[in-house]
């Protein structure tokens, strides 16, 4: 007897041939092409095609964790089609198995038009739609009632699938594809050689050193470090795959508004005298309170010499830099050449710069959000003019120059009970490359008070602040502000971080018992 199954084994089914196929993508792509598994390719183009408010909700809601948010929305998505995939091929043979694999070459698509797209992207999407729509198409045939009719097949039965082949086989495709998915997914952050060749790097002393000075550190339990250990930095990019890049195979192509094109081996950078400086970076999606932010002592070499080498054309006021992966920004060129320290960082506290913050080769400035200057996996830059060049995310709607804001935090109290009587309050305050002159806390809407300040390495780190308060029983509210060098006070309006940096002030409620 040949019966054509049910709803809900035609939604299994559909949702089983996916899991096979994403699996067996997964597989080839860490096999051939690390960077254009189904799941990283389809999730790249979402991440370029989303608006900048989708960007947004993503930090506010997950924070760094938005890449992982993601490709669970990915997952979710692929399911939701693999059930229509799985309901459509049983009513209507062969759309749901031709749905399917449309949907590789949706994968396809996504992975060849990625910037650092290798000459296979293509094909772990494609044999993924292959096997999903394959699948598809086996496990949605009829099934026999009688097991025994699929090992003597009648005339009939040849094409039916027995109801145990068709658990087995489903079951046996799902596991196994989840296996794979898993397994690549564990293999995602980078491979074992760059790491290790990164690993084996000895980076050259600098010529110039940056002392923190003793007292930057409150030592405070719950204040964030003056320095931010590498594996607290915080990390925000488009890149789904971080990009592997191996120093032997770097350069960075200068060029553009230029007298003379410059090319610089990794070889070539890091014969230069590179010069140690202690950086605050910060994101423009960072919220009032937030900690899309940190410190490090960065090793680098100062771009203005380079661009003096290769002799910058009047009227240029821009410098697009490119990442190995697309993404670019666009600094002013008066912070590449004002004298600060606007570097190519090879260098981050005492260690290679880690993959995911942009080995071999990124960019750090001075004072401007990381959108707008602290290109990692940086490759190229090219001279230019605002009114001629867009960079990634200006074209997104944030704006074109990104100075950081006025900002401070309140890190401690950490717990919302405390003790009544003195209580110790302490933050930081940052407006890298301004500097920071003061900060005022209160509770409720008391007095403000001076913190004190800790000492800092230049105006161009946050700076660490303290303040014995009095907080009497019962519930309150602390805030503080900070007080720029350039005599301004952080303003209490609030704003949301699009399209230029969140303002206003931080506060936290505490219960005094
Ligand atoms: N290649 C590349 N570089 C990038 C980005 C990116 O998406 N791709 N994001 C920028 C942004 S928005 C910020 S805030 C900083 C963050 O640097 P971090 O991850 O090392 O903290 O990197 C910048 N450099
Ligand atoms: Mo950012």
């Amino acid at each position: 007897m040949e019966a054509r199954i049910g709803r809900g084994a035609a939604a299994w089914a559909g949702i089983a041939a996916a899991i096979a196929g994403a699996g067996a993508g997964e597989i080839l792509a860490a096999l051939v092409a690390p960077r254009s598994s189904p799941f990283a390719a389809i999730g790249s183009a979402l991440i370029d095609a989303a608006p900048t408010w989708a960007k947004d909700v993503a930090i506010a809601v997950f924070g760094t964790n938005d890449k992982l948010a993601l490709l669970v929305l990915i997952a979710i998505m692929l399911l939701a089609v693999a059930v229509a995939a799985g309901l459509v091929q049983r009513a209507r043979p062969p759309w749901g198995a031709v749905g399917a694999g449309i949907l590789g070459f949706v994968g396809a698509a996504a992975a060849i038009t990625r910037a650092d797209a290798d000459a296979l992207a293509a094909l772990p999407s494609v044999l993924a739609g292959v096997i999903g729509s394959v699948g598809v198409w086996i496990f949605v045939r009829p099934t026999t009632a009688d097991p025994a009719a699929a090992v003597t097949p009648s005339a009939g039965a040849t094409a039916a699938l027995s109801r145990r082949g068709f658990v087995l086989g489903s079951v046996g495709a799902a596991v196994i594809g989840a296996g794979a998915v898993a397994w690549a997914a564990t293999g995602r952050t980078a491979s074992a050689s760059v790491r290790a060749i990164r690993d084996g790097l000895r980076l050259p002393t600098a010529a110039r050193i940056a002392n923190v000075p003793a007292g930057a550190d409150l030592g405070i339990d719950g204040l964030a470090p003056y320095l931010t250990p590498n594996r607290d930095f915080y990390r925000i990019d488009t890149a789904l795959i971080v990009p592997e890049i191996d120093p032997a195979d770097w350069s960075l192509r200068i060029h553009g508004l230029v007298d003379r094109e410059l090319t610089l081996t990794w070889d070539d950078l890091l014969a230069l005298p590179l010069e140690e400086s202690v950086t605050t970076l910060a994101c423009v999606s960072n919220p009032v309170g937030g900690d899309l932010v940190g410190t490090a002592r960065w090793l680098g070499y100062p771009i203005h010499h380079l661009l003096t080498d290769a002799g910058v054309q009047g009227s240029a006021d821009m410098v697009l830099s490119r990442s190995h992966d697309g993404f670019t920004a666009g600094t002013p060129l008066e912070a590449l050449t004002d004298g600060r320290n606007a570097i190519l960082a090879v260098g981050m506290n005492g260690d290679p710069l880690p993959i995911q913050h942009g080995f071999p080769v990124r960019m750090v400035v001075p004072g401007l959000y990381g959108y707008a200057s602290a290109t990692k996996w940086v490759v190229d830059l090219e001279v230019t003019r605002f009114d001629q060049a867009r960079a990634y995310w200006t074209d997104r709607g944030w704006s074109a120059r990104g100075p950081i804001k006025l900002q401070s935090r309140i890190d401690v109290p950490r717990s919302t009970d405390i003790a009544a009587g003195e209580t110790i309050v302490a933050g930081i305050a940052w407006q890298p490359h301004t500097g920071i002159a003061g900060v005022e806390v209160r509770v409720d809407e008391g007095t403000w008070q001076r913190a004190e300040l800790a000492r800092a390495t230049s105006d161009d780190t946050w700076v660490q602040w303290s303040l014995p308060i009095d907080i009497p029983s019962g519930a309150h509210t602390l805030t503080c502000r900070a007080l720029s060098r350039r005599g301004q006070t952080q303003s209490a309006t609030q704003l949301p971080p699009a399209p230029d940096g969140a303002q206003g002030w931080h506060s936290v409620g505490v219960t005094a018992a």
